[in-house]
């Protein structure tokens, strides 16, 4: 374990990406605007699954750079990424074989950011990790979604599209898709970020990733998976823990304005300082800060992000140690 977490705990500082085809409504829907976090205006705004599917013709992500990515988080001084592969809207951002909802069979665009992503981290010597929403999936039948007011209580679900066996989500979907990333892209990942098990990830459910994870010693997977199981990680979001957390690694996910997947409409930015302050003191507490980014539909990093990771990345090469 030791020798496994050996890069994660020098590494200090990483990048976190949430992109996906919510950055096309980008906060808003019919006119109506979520307050809530980009990523889940399906779920909040309980949009129908053959609405939300159909930002997928839609998605021609063209002004993505994979390169200019990988060097802007050299830039800002993060030694890591990790990326939305697949988070709770169900849209897989990469090459899958196991269902067609995705971004080289359902698209235009028809390429995969993850093997871009995947080769660009290799040329320019840094790692890359897979965010996978393992248990909430809005578009699979059967899969988990939040209750919201007019949502099925026991479900969360709100279209007759999401009916359906979770178990078959599970073995069809979510632990296919699961072995595709781990599997597809040579020595990445690195780190597999799950997120929200609900309830559904039961002990069983979830021993069955971890047997497919254990196949790869090296791996590194957050605390987040479900069942009884801790991980590696801690996953502290959008705080860092007045005395960390002695005994275990940790990592604290933070926005630079107030939502993961990009709105169009949210420009509470932080000061850089402000990003520093955290990096500096989660660092001196022995964890890591991983700092997301929100790319536009049309795979472009907003500038207010890119020039505070600039800035972040002039204060470490006068001040930082690497
Ligand atoms: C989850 C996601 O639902 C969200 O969209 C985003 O990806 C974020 C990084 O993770 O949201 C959470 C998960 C856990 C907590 C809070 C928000 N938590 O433990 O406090």
């Amino acid at each position: 374990r030791n020798a496994r977490m050996a890069w994660w705990r020098d590494a200090r500082f990483g990048m976190f990406i949430h992109w996906g085809l919510y950055s096309i409504p980008a906060g808003e829907w019919h006119g109506k605007r979520t307050d809530h976090i980009g990523e889940w205006i399906m779920n909040d705004l309980s949009i129908p699954v053959a609405d939300y599917k159909a930002f997928a013709p839609q998605f021609n992500p063209t002004g993505f750079s994979a390169h200019d990515i990988v060097a802007l988080a050299k830039a800002a001084g993060m030694k890591y990424i990790v990326i939305t592969a697949k988070h709770h809207d169900g849209f897989a951002m990469f090459d899958s074989k196991v269902d067609p909802f995705n971004i080289v069979a359902a698209t235009p665009f028809k390429r995969d950011p993850l093997k871009e992503l995947a080769e660009e981290c290799r040329k320019q010597g840094i790692k890359l990790g897979f965010y996978y929403s393992q248990a909430q999936d809005w578009t699979a039948p059967g899969g988990a979604a939040a209750v919201r007011g007019d949502h099925n209580k026991e479900t969360g679900h709100w279209d007759k599209a999401q009916d359906g066996s979770f178990d078959d989500y599970l073995h069809k979907k979510s632990i296919p898709q699961i072995k595709e990333l781990l599997t597809n892209y040579k020595d990445y990942p690195v780190v597999v970020w799950f997120d929200t098990p609900t309830k559904m990830m039961t002990p069983e459910r979830s021993a069955e990733i971890v047997k497919l994870l254990n196949q790869h010693p090296n791996l590194i997977w957050n605390n987040r998976l479900g069942g009884t199981y801790k991980g590696d990680t801690e996953t502290p979001e959008q705080y860092i823990p007045a005395q960390g957390y002695p005994g275990r690694d940790w990592e604290s996910c933070m926005t630079m304005n107030d939502t993961w997947g990009y709105k169009s409409f949210d420009t509470n930015f932080k000061p850089t300082d402000t990003l520093l302050r955290n990096l500096i003191d989660i660092a001196s507490k022995g964890g890591n800060y991983l700092l997301n980014i929100g790319p536009d539909s049309k795979g472009i990093v907003p500038q207010p992000e890119v020039e505070r990771l600039q800035q972040v990345g002039q204060w470490l090469k006068v001040n930082g140690e690497a």
